[in-house]
C-alpha cells in the first residue's frame, strides 16, 4: 500500500477558529479524520502540521528517505515566502500537490505567487477540504 503525507503550514492549526470565512468552520481534526475514513484501506496516511518552516523541511527529508510514494502540502502562507520548502520539495523526488483551501487567486495580490507550485506536479486551490481528497486520489492514480 502507498504512503501519502498530508502536510499542513502555519497557521492551518487554528482552522475552524481561524477566519472561518475564508477557511470554514471545520476543524483540521476533521480534515484528518475525514480523509483517514475516505482512503481506509487503500493508502498509509500520515499527518503533520507545522507553524515552523524549518519543520516542515526537515519532515520531508524523512519522508523522502524512508519510502513515502507522494506529499499533499498546504504550505499556508510559506506559499508565498518560503524558497527553503521549494528546495525541500524539489529535493524529496516526490510527486507533490499543492493544495489551498481558499481561491487565493480571488485574494490579495500577494497569495498570487507561489514558490512552490513550480516543483508540484499541480495546484488545486478553492475547493476546501475536497481538494486534498482529489490530490490524494491523483497521487494513487501515478505508476510506483
Ligand atoms: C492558507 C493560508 O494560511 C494562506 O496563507 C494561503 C491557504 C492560503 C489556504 O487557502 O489554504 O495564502
Amino acid at each position: 500500500m502507498k504512503t501519502i503525507a498530508v502536510l499542513n503550514g502555519p497557521n492551518l492549526n487554528r482552522l475552524g477558529k481561524r477566519e472561518p470565512e475564508v477557511y470554514g468552520t471545520r476543524t483540521l481534526a476533521d480534515l484528518e479524520a475525514e480523509l483517514r475514513e475516505s482512503f481506509s484501506g487503500r493508502v498509509n496516511l500520515t499527518f503533520l502540521q507545522s507553524n515552523h518552516e524549518g519543520v516542515l523541511v526537515d519532515r520531508i527529508g524523512e519522508l523522502a528517505d524512508n519510502g513515502c510514494h507522494g506529499l499533499v502540502v498546504n504550505p499556508g502562507a510559506f506559499t508565498h515566502t518560503s524558497v527553503a520548502l521549494r528546495d525541500a520539495l524539489a529535493g524529496s523526488g516526490l510527486p507533490a500537490v499543492e493544495v489551498h483551501l481558499s481561491n487565493v487567486h480571488a485574494r490579495e495580490p500577494f497569495r498570487q505567487h507561489s514558490h512552490t507550485a513550480p516543483v508540484c506536479a499541480g495546484v488545486i486551490t478553492g475547493l476546501g477540504f475536497a481538494g486534498y481528497a482529489f490530490a490524494i486520489e491523483f497521487l494513487l492514480k501515478l505508476e510506483s
